[in-house]
């Protein structure tokens, strides 16, 4: 096994998610280096580079790209430019971690796969950053070991304190329910086959014109159902679980972060204000990994396909957010061979 030295990785996009891989990179994890980091907005690329010796601040992403020190691309920027973003890192056959959502639609998430066949060989790992927590991964083992039979069941919670300016009804599918929808995938093993989206009295305080929270159901390919209390606006904090229902037991997960503490008259722990904190340890080992097999001129993670297979449910769950709670089946396409 040949090892490359240390990696030089462009990060694309330097807002929240993207300067917080930059820090990542630079004083977490190793084996790797920020070579370059681009945004849009100059001075938003200079701030992140700042300080950070042999680092180049880019406002495009193909110049970045064609530096010669950068080996790799971890892609933070926002959704919609992530298939630009893709097809310059295929042009030059460069490894590539993509932050969720590999792409918004599964239209452009086929272009996506189209142009990773024709390369060959897999080159994007995407930014699910759940399969890489530790909690997520014992209950993935107690599920795939059977411990307690066959898992017929998940219950998952996914609350947010509160959402930024502008956060849309269809977001809350994109960006949040979208972690929900691969886990599923990932847990169990199969796809999604339908989705019922089903919407309680909406909370008063909500920001104007969001229906939160909502309930959301899937159907997988054998007949296994998921349902998802998804409250973007809950008000007291981020939590998220995970219940995988079998035929003799059930495990949980999430319930409980961090020291346990007793003092006035209260015992309890803490619950964390957002997900960059609960899922710090999971972002962390999802880059080191990359970073890991990239080094080992491996690709391993998820791919291009749970990217378009998460956005064709994406697609069917709007389209159920539209309706009186009724049933909307999602369409794949055939899984190409590169993915099997
Ligand atoms: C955000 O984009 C995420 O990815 C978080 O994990 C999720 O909990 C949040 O709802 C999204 O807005």
């Amino acid at each position: 096994m040949t090892l490359l030295g240390t990696l030089g990785v462009a990060v694309i996009g330097a807002g929240r998610m993207g300067a917080d891989h930059v820090r990542r990179i630079n004083d977490v994890i190793s084996g790797a280096r920020v070579a370059a980091v681009v945004d849009i907005d100059r001075a938003r690329a200079e701030a992140a580079s700042d300080g950070i010796e042999g680092c180049t601040a880019f406002t495009d992403p193909a110049a970045a790209m064609a530096a010669p020190d950068v080996d790799a691309v971890l892609i933070a920027s926002p959704g919609p430019a992530h298939e630009a973003a893709l097809l310059a890192a295929f042009e030059r056959d460069l490894p590539v971690l993509c932050e969720k959502p590999l792409t918004p639609d599964p239209a452009s998430a086929l272009r996506v796969l189209a142009a990773e066949a024709r390369l060959g060989h897999r080159r994007v790992q995407v930014g699910f950053m759940r399969r890489y927590d530790a909690d997520y991964l014992k209950l993935k083992r107690l599920i795939d070991e059977r411990a307690f039979g066959r898992t017929l069941i998940l219950h998952n919670k996914h609350r947010n304190a509160d959402t930024p300016p502008g956060f849309t009804d269809a977001m809350t599918i994109h960006d949040s329910a979208v972690h929900e929808i691969d886990v599923t995938r990932w847990l169990l093993d199969e796809e999604i086959t339908a989705v019922r989206v089903l919407r309680p009295a909406a909370s008063g305080e909500a920001p104007e014109g969001l229906n939160d929270p909502q309930l959301i159901l899937f159907e997988t390919a054998t007949g296994r159902l998921v349902d998802t209390e998804l409250f973007v606006n809950c008000g007291f904090g981020y939590q998220v679980t995970c219940e995988a229902v079998g035929e003799r037991g059930a495990a949980r997960i999430g319930d409980e972060q961090g020291v346990f503490t007793s003092a006035g008259g209260r015992w309890g722990t803490g619950i964390a204000p957002g997900f960059v904190e609960r899922f710090e340890d999971a972002y962390d080992r999802q880059v080191q990994r990359w970073a890991d097999a990239t080094r080992r001129g491996e690709v391993e993670g998820p791919s291009c396909w749970d990217g378009y297979a998460a956005a064709a449910v994406c697609e069917a769950a709007v389209r159920a957010q539209a309706t009186a709670g009724e049933r909307v089946t999602v369409d794949l396409v055939e899984r190409p061979a590169l993915y099997r």
